[in-house]
């Protein structure tokens, strides 16, 4: 018996998998993602955006791309300031993780903007992501479907012009 425990406990490091199996964190060599949640959506016309935490022990990394089976487009994205008015615009060379640091996708900052929706994404549910580091390669997070702080509104960048709803302008 004792065996076949430590056969278990031996799966479940190799998969990279907490026990629990859920959102909280999800460990890929010197990474560490975390409170990885999504945006629900409103209907499949609608985007939805993905935000997490990355932790990296190790050297410097960077997210280059992301997917999703629910989406037939994903990009990583920020916000950028033009005079009053704050954009989102594709990441260049994707979204610099640093050695033996962190870096928090938010609302308002990087977030994995999701588009093209195959099924909405909806609240209480999860959202398997597909992240592609250059160094670490790909790690499948599940992003709990919520809607938090931040997620509409845009709290902190009140008034500036933003599309209603959304708040986001696409170019
Ligand atoms: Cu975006």
């Amino acid at each position: 018996m004792e065996f076949l425990k430590l056969v278990a406990v031996a799966i479940s490091l190799a998969t990279g998998f907490s026990a629990a199996g859920q959102a909280g964190e999800t460990k890929h060599g010197a990474l560490t993602i975390d409170s990885a949640w999504a945006r629900p959506s409103i209907g499949t016309r609608g985007n939805s955006a993905a935000y997490m935490v990355i932790k990296n022990k190790g050297p410097a990394d960077r997210l280059i791309a992301a997917s999703t089976p629910q989406a037939g487009k994903v990009e990583l994205h920020t916000h950028i300031r033009e005079g009053d008015i704050m954009r989102m615009r594709q990441v260049e060379g994707g979204v610099p993780v640093p050695a033996q640091g962190s870096v928090a996708l938010k609302p308002g900052g990087y977030h994995v903007m999701i588009m093209k929706l195959n099924a909405p994404i909806e609240k209480g549910g999860m959202l398997p992501l597909t992240l592609t580091f250059e160094k670490a390669g790909t790690v499948t997070v599940h992003a709990a479907v919520a809607m938090k702080a931040g997620a509409t509104g845009h709290s902190g960048m009140k008034g500036h012009g933003h599309d209603k709803g959304h708040g986001h302008k696409h170019k």
